[in-house]
């Protein structure tokens, strides 16, 4: 038998250039006998305090009984079938001599040895290792969270996330590389119709649990991550924290109303709010924020999907600046000012933004009379294309208060996409389109006529 390979942990340790241990044995050489060995390495067990020790652990009582540790991607001859990676690592085998006892020792006593292991790394502090991160989650990572949201399994989402920290992967990495990416899938496969809406729920839930057992930063200027009023979206705004290093990072979660956030700010002084907004319809009340915060002088950084993919939006709102992600926010937020030029909302957007019920439904009534598919629609879905013409409406007033046509080029083609799907007739989006922006021309002008533009734009793009 050949002495074993480098084992899991020690591995991780070495990727992250990490304080080695002395490779001094985590307990004493028994005798003989398969079941000394487990018994020794089960009391080691017990007394592990990082994830390396009970990598170590292992490792060892795998070489006492006569075995060794081989990583899966060498494909290795005469394997044991167990993973004794732990998942702190690339999937490690176990092989041994098939003719020989160590084989039937190994075989009697590895499943549990590893499932002690595993309750071992479960009891485990977590806040020490995490602190220690140093390395980025490699890419299978965010498979094996995704099989686990997938199943539904919480208690698997929860392990994927506790290994990595164990093993030295950053919080920032789980955010950025795991979890946002991992939500950014459970949203296509809504969007494409393969899950339900309780699907994608059940989903959210296990991340929201796994995003608030990451830790916040708590060194550098205070940052206040928040949303405006009416976004819902909170996972960003956490997950950017997450990632926003250097940075004392607090979170207000959920849609604050911007007269609260401004006295909780004043109040607070922090250095600078992040704002985050996910969806395009909280943007007019991320200037009325923006506005909040700036009357108590704290500057404001927005990011966030919904701000799009440069500055434009975040400076017609009046934002400070605008960051892709938090991870350069520690440099962006030093020496940040408030612009004394700060924008205005504009009267029509504001009241493109509330657009009423009745000029709704008139839209959809002229919309009616040229259109079999809407008159042959039920009351659920009646008031399902009320929402719809009232998002599109309010898109359309956020994309005035932003100066920015694209917005409404990208919410046209999500609905295009959106309502294909869900086998509405191509023509039923432009139409209504049209007869909204008719039904907005008299106050709102200017909002129309942008609104006119974009299903013009949607529809030479379907040619
Ligand atoms: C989970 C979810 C929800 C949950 C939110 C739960 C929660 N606790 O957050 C619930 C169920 C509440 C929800 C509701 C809705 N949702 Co939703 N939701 C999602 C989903 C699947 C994941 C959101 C997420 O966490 N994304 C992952 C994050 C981490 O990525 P991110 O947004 O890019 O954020 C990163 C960066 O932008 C940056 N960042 C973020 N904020 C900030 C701030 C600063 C200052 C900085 C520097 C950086 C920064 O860092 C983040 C981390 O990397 C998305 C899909 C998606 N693609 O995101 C849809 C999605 C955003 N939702 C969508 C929709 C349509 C809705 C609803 C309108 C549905 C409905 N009909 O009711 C409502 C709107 C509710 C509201 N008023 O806000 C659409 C939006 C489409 C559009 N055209 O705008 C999406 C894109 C789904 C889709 N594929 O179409 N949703």
């Amino acid at each position: 038998m050949t002495a074993p390979e480098l084992g899991p942990a020690s591995q991780a340790g070495r990727r992250a250039g990490r304080r080695q241990r002395p490779t001094e044995r985590p307990y004493p050489l028994c005798p003989d006998g398969a079941a000394q060995v487990a018994l020794a390495a089960t009391r080691a067990l017990l007394r592990t305090s990082t994830a390396d020790d009970v990598a170590a652990v292992v490792r060892t009582a795998v070489a006492d009984l006569g075995g060794a540790c081989v990583p899966a991607r060498l494909e290795p001859d005469d394997v044991l079938g167990v993973d004794v990676s732990l998942g702190l690592s690339e999937p490690v085998l176990v092989v041994a001599d098939p003719l020989s006892v160590a084989t039937l020792e190994l075989r009697a006593v590895l499943p549990q040895l590893v499932e002690d292991a595993r309750l071992a790394l479960h009891r485990l502090p977590a806040s020490a290792p995490m602190a220690a991160g140093t390395r980025n989650a490699e890419p299978e990572a965010l498979g094996r969270y995704v099989d686990a949201l997938a199943a539904g399994d919480g208690n698997a989402t929860a392990a994927v996330v506790r290994r990595l920290l164990l093993s030295g992967v950053r919080a920032e990495s789980v955010a950025e590389h795991v979890l946002a990416p991992a939500q950014r899938e459970v949203g296509e496969r809504w969007y494409a119709g393969r899950w339900s809406v309780a699907d994608e729920h059940a989903a959210t839930s296990l991340t929201e649990a796994a995003a608030a057992s990451l830790p916040l930063p708590t060194t550098g200027p205070v940052v206040v991550f928040a949303a405006p009023a009416e976004e819902w979206h909170t996972l960003p705004g956490r997950l950017a924290a997450v990632a926003a290093g250097g940075v004392r990072a607090v979170v207000l979660g959920p849609g604050v109303p911007a007269e609260h956030l401004g006295r909780y700010l004043e109040e607070a002084r922090p250095a600078a709010l992040a704002l985050s907004c996910t969806i395009a319809t909280s943007l007019i009340a991320a200037a009325d924020t923006i506005a909040a915060a700036h009357e108590v002088g704290v500057p404001v950084v927005a990011g966030g999907r919904a701000f799009g993919t440069d500055d434009a939006r975040a400076l017609a709102l009046g934002a400070d600046a605008w960051a892709a992600s938090a991870g350069g926010l520690a440099d962006l937020v030093q020496g940040l000012r408030q612009r004394p030029d700060a924008g205005q909302v504009p009267q029509q957007a504001r009241l493109a933004d509330a657009v009423p019920d009745a000029l709704l439904l008139m839209a959809l009534e002229r919309q009616a009379e040229g259109s079999d598919w809407i008159r042959r629609m039920n009351p659920w879905q009646q008031r399902h294309s009320v929402a719809d013409l009232r998002w599109i409406a309010r898109h359309a007033a956020a994309a005035h208060a932003c100066r920015d046509p694209r917005l409404l080029d990208e919410l046209l083609q999500w609905l295009d996409r959106l309502l294909r799907a869900r086998g509405v007739p191509a023509v039923v989006l432009p139409d209504g389109s049209r007869y909204l922006a008719d039904a907005l021309e008299a106050e709102t002008p200017h909002v129309a006529e942008l609104l006119l533009a974009a299903v013009d734009r949607l529809v030479a793009s379907r040619d």
